[in-house]
């Protein structure tokens, strides 16, 4: 562990537990369960003092390498830890026997994980042909990106693109596919778009791992690319981070990785790199 991650941490989890406390929303749950309050307008105060202290000022490329540099510093896990996590992550807030999963939206018993038809498995939302990275410990195993889905949604959307369009998937509604491309449900269109840029600012590049980057394309097939950024821009504007998506975010980075997706923090952030 770095010196830089121990920095970042320390005080900003004493300082959240001190805002939970102040906020009274430590009566229900003690303040050492941070999972419990999702990013809130003030917690965002503490991060911004201390985990984007030095990304804050910045725009376009200064600001995403900046980011990058802060996004990088986390722990890391291994592909068999991604099931017990994403348990914890996608976990129902209506039922914690369940996960949801992310396009069928279906809530299912998180001890139904595997490779049978009705089962749920990992989904890489950035595919992991688009730079051929596979499931070794890295981007392949990176929970900010990998969500629970329905073992055949999971097989349909494969490995294509994103982009508006197609025929309605079956057991997926508000789903649509065709050749080249997927288009998940309204409800979670913002949270494909800002894991796909996460994944961008994350990898680029360094140690053995591509540079994944989005562009306006579709048919990317292996290339380290994922498409269509002006789509995926439309939809963050029209999917705003829910509770549910700062949850997420909050208990992969107390919990987990120890790093943040920061366009879940700062949507804005997205239309200032892209
Ligand atoms: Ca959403
Ligand atoms: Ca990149």
């Amino acid at each position: 562990m770095s010196r830089r991650h121990l920095r970042y941490r320390r005080p900003l989890l004493a300082t959240l537990a001190a805002f939970a406390v102040l906020g009274g929303t430590a009566a229900a749950a003690p303040a050492a369960t941070p999972e419990a309050t999702p990013t809130t307008a003030t917690s965002l105060r503490v991060l911004d003092d201390t985990y984007y202290q030095d990304a804050l000022g910045k725009t376009g490329t200064q600001l995403k390498s900046s980011l990058h540099d802060i996004i990088s510093v986390q722990t890391k896990l291994s592909y068999s830890q991604v099931w017990t996590a994403l348990k914890d992550t996608d976990e129902d807030p209506a039922n914690s026997s369940n996960v949801i999963l992310l396009y069928t939206g279906r809530s299912q018993s998180k001890n139904s994980n595997g490779g049978s038809v009705g089962d749920w498995n990992r989904e890489h939302v950035w595919a992991k042909s688009h730079g051929d990275f596979g499931t070794a410990t890295g981007p392949g195993t990176d929970i900010h990106h990998l969500r629970p889905e329905d073992v055949t949604v999971n097989s349909i959307r494969g490995n294509k693109d994103f982009d508006n369009g197609g025929s309605a998937v079956s057991g997926a509604p508000g789903n649509y596919t065709d050749g080249d491309s997927f288009e998940p449900r309204d409800a979670v269109k913002g949270d494909v778009a800002r894991m796909l840029l996460y994944m961008a600012v994350r990898y680029e590049g360094d140690g053995s791992f591509p540079d994944l980057e989005p562009n306006d394309k579709v048919n990317n097939g292996s290339a380290p690319y994922i498409g269509r950024l002006s789509v995926l821009k439309a939809w963050s504007q029209e999917d705003p981070p829910d509770a549910f998506e700062k949850r997420r975010n909050d208990v992969i980075f107390d919990q987990y990785q120890h790093n943040r997706n920061p366009f879940i923090d700062h949507p804005e952030w997205v239309e200032s790199i892209w």
